[in-house]
């Protein structure tokens, strides 16, 4: 338990808590002393995380103590940034986005919410009061560079976007990762702490574990097999892998057959696409193919599942699909080990959107939103380009889109055209020192945790609250309170029922909607305040609470109308017309020769943009730098650490060259949430390991174009050594991973 007292200086306390930076939820243990942490630790007692936590975890220490890290908000003027108290800067922010919208109209106002805020509980229950608020269509997230395409895929074949499946890893005995890399990340759209060794578990109980991805991966070292697969090819690969079930009649899809219609519909779809006919442009020989199809059949439990690199490409939603529908023809969707949902017990489904595809079309380029987005490769044309509905100003929290949206240089341009910005933000990034105000709330430990969405994703079901750490300064603000304050003052002249509403908001807070969750929720004693889960139950149970397994919920969790699997070919099979066209067709665009396709990679000591300001997570060698085959460094002359330029349509980058085998021939990787080299951002560790944004070579007009998904692999690139000689790899050295941007 516990034991918790902020005032007492001398005693050390023990604070138990949920590690909120990425989405493995591991339990940390923080001894601290009056206001300083002295260490920070596994908790060997949290049931889901059993000790594990990653070095990112320390660096909650760093974030905490980081004087860089904004506690009142700041406003640029004439003379630089100087800080204003919270009352001026809501009040200035609301007057600035009223008179916008009078002037121009609601969709002048651009609203753009990070990643982050999926992390983080008030943004997750009240952020939407400020966007209803607002009433803007230019809405856009981080969603649509990352895990569009699943949402896509949850809404059309079960009826809600939010209805994920997620690898019931601790029951597989086969588990294939197509384009994920967990050892790096720690898992995405599959919360699993500890994933080393739940996948060394499996290999214990005579499993298997194969990756496929155009790099031998931290997760591929480690799997007992990996193929190359050629960036963006994943379609193909799915579909002769649902060919070869078809043809070696290894169909058994199971007790999903009797609530799917035409499933074997993809028997007909899948006929053209044997393992011969796309080996050569997978790169994966047929027999391999045929392989993988009969190992994972015959294992008592397998699972299929598909990350970042086959959601984020040219193919993604396509590809998650025939994911989802090769583990459903194989018996593995809703079985123990294999694509399992979670039973939450804070369940956010009913009361989330189900999704819509279309209802609103971005105003240039004419893309189809989804669920009251747009794509956030539309972003920097919908400032850039005159006329009505233009976006003149932005809202951002919690995001940083110039170094992580495709041509970010084209939408950090967009950005000092505007004529306001509001950041709701603890970092001066380099998205939002382009900001008139920024508004920081309180840090991740003087918050209180509760993983509302990732605690949805997770591959056992269990729950977790967190009280905060810290007592913040008494004028601080929490996220939710800032969207909350502003939403308020938004309002011309709100009536009493909107005063009172808002009083109750403020006054209630995320806590007594959690509560109500737990107690309405599947484990919760409804309205009998004695039995069930509750939150009075999480806070006496600080390690978490251990709900079980995961357990089969189809049909009877579908929210289709019928209760049946939808398996919506009209939507789906028009993009292998696409496929067909960018792969055979006799008049598809051949790459030019000498052509190498870029994708990106993770480290499990970076996280996205922000956490490059901890100085125990920078030390040690540069990490931003360009893997490439040794063939592929040979031909063009070029040695280890040479400083190299990568450029594609968009732009280019200097770069040091990392020369490996670990990536295939013809493809380069380059980490991204680097570029910290732009001038006036308020971060002066990660500015000393700067590196370069590889968003400023993707390509905003190179789109899954099913979503609309940014493809931020696969992106065609060339690469040429800086100096004609390329001899001097020991003065590269001092130059390594950073130099100045270019762009075209
Ligand atoms: N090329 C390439 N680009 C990518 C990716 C890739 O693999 N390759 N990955 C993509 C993916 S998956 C994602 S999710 C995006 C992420 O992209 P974004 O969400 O745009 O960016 P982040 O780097 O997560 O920036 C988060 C910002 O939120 C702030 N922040 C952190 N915590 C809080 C908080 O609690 N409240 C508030 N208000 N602010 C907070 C930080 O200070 C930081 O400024 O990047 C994408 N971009
Ligand atoms: N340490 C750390 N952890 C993180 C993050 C972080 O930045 N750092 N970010 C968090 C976020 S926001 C997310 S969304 C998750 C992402 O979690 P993951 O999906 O596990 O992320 P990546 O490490 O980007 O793994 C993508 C893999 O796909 C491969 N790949 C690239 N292109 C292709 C392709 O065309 N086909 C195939 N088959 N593979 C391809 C890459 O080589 C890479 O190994 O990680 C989260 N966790
Ligand atoms: S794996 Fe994720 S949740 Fe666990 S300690 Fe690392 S950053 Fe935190
Ligand atoms: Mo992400």
């Amino acid at each position: 338990m516990a034991t918790h007292s902020p005032q007492s200086e001398a005693s050390i306390n023990t604070h138990y808590r949920t590690c909120s930076l990425c989405e493995a939820m591991c339990g940390v243990e923080i001894k601290t002393q009056g206001q300083k942490i002295i260490s920070i630790k596994g908790d060997k007692d949290d049931p889901f995380s059993r000790g594990h936590i990653c070095p990112k975890a320390t660096a909650l220490q760093d974030l905490h103590e980081d004087p860089d890290r904004l506690r009142a908000p700041i406003e640029r003027t004439a003379t630089g940034w100087h800080e204003i108290s919270w009352e001026e800067a809501l009040s200035k922010t609301a007057a600035a986005l009223k008179k916008v919208q009078k002037t121009h109209g609601r969709d002048a106002v651009g609203a753009y919410l990070g990643n982050p805020n999926v992390h983080n509980m008030g943004s997750m229950l009240f952020g939407k009061y400020l966007l209803q608020t607002l009433r803007t269509k230019n809405k856009f997230s981080a969603t649509s560079v990352d895990q569009l395409p699943h949402h896509i895929v949850a809404y059309q074949m079960f009826g809600h976007q939010l209805m994920l499946p997620v690898p019931d890893i601790d029951r597989t005995d086969h588990f294939m990762i197509i384009g994920g890399n967990p050892i790096a990340s720690n898992g995405s759209i599959m919360s699993v702490p500890d994933i080393r060794n739940r996948l060394k578990d499996i290999q214990k109980r005579s499993g298997k574990v194969i990756v496929i991805d155009p790099r031998r991966s931290e997760t591929a070292e480690l799997a007992n097999e990996h193929h190359f697969i050629r960036p963006g090819t994943d379609a193909l690969l799915m579909l002769a892998m649902i060919n070869t079930v078809f043809a070696e009649k290894l169909c058994a899809p199971g007790k999903i057959k009797s609530f799917t219609d035409n499933l074997y519909a993809l028997q007909q779809i899948s006929a053209p696409y044997s393992a011969e006919k796309v080996a050569p442009l997978t790169g994966i020989p047929a027999e391999s193919t045929r392989a993988l199809v009969r190992d994972f059949c015959h294992a008592k439990a397998a699972v299929c599942y598909g990350r970042m690199g086959c959601s984020v490409q040219q193919f993604g939603t396509l590809t998650q699909y025939l994911i989802m529908v090769f583990n459903m023809l194989t018996g593995r969707l809703d079985s123990a080990g294999g694509m399992m949902f979670t039973h939450p017990a804070a369940d956010i489904l009913p009361q989330s959107g189900k999704g819509h595809i279309g209802k609103i079309k971005s105003r240039v380029r004419g893309l189809a939103g989804f669920g009251g987005e747009l794509p956030s490769a539309v972003l920097a044309e919908e400032i850039l380009t005159p006329g009505e509905g233009q976006i003149k100003a932005m809202l951002i929290a919690a995001g940083n889109p110039v170094l992580s949206t495709p041509n970010g240089a084209q939408l950090d341009k967009a950005f000092s055209q505007l004529d306001f910005m509001v950041a709701v933000d603890f970092y001066r990034n380099e998205s939002n020192r382009h900001a008139n105000i920024i508004l920081p709330p309180v840090g991740p430990l003087e918050r209180d945790h509760y993983d509302i969405v990732f605690h949805t994703l997770a591959v056992r079901n269990t729950a977790k609250y967190s009280t905060p750490l810290f007592v913040p300064e008494a004028s601080a603000k929490h996220d939710w309170q800032i969207f909350l304050e502003l939403a308020h003052r938004l309002k011309s002249k709100p009536t009493i029922k909107q005063i009172l509403s808002h009083k109750a908001m403020m006054a209630l807070g995320p806590q007594s909607i959690l509560d109500l969750l737990l107690r309405t929720g599947p484990y919760g004693g409804k309205w009998n305040l004695l039995k069930g889960l509750s939150l009075k139950k999480l806070k006496d149970n600080p390690h978490g609470i251990d709900l079980g397994p995961l357990r089969e919920s189809l049909p009877k969790g579908l929210y289709t109308r019928d209760k049946k699997i939808n398996m919506a070919l009209d939507f789906f099979s028009a993009d292998i017309a696409r496929l067909n066209t960018t792969f055979f067709a006799s008049t598809s665009e051949k790459t030019e020769p000498g052509t190498l396709l870029l994708i990106g990679r993770r480290h499990v000591r970076s996280n996205n943009s922000w956490l490059h300001n901890s100085h125990r997570l920078v030390k040690g060698k540069s990490r931003c730098t360009v893997m490439m085959h040794p063939q592929d460094a040979e031909a063009r002359g070029i040695v280890n650490e040479q400083m190299v330029r990568v450029t594609s349509r968009v732009g280019a980058v200097e770069i040091a060259a990392e020369i490996t085998d670990e990536i295939m021939p013809g493809v380069i990787s380059i980490p991204h949430g680097w570029g910290h080299n732009r001038q006036g951002t308020g971060w002066k560790i990660a500015e000393q390991h700067a590196g370069v944004s590889v968003n400023d070579l993707t390509d905003e007009l190179f789109i899954d174009e099913l979503s609309g998904n940014a493809a931020l692999n696969g992106v065609p690139v060339t690469l040429v050594p800086i100096s004609a000689k390329a001899n001097n790899a020991a003065a590269m050295r001092t130059k390594k991973g950073t130099k100045k941007v270019q762009t075209a």
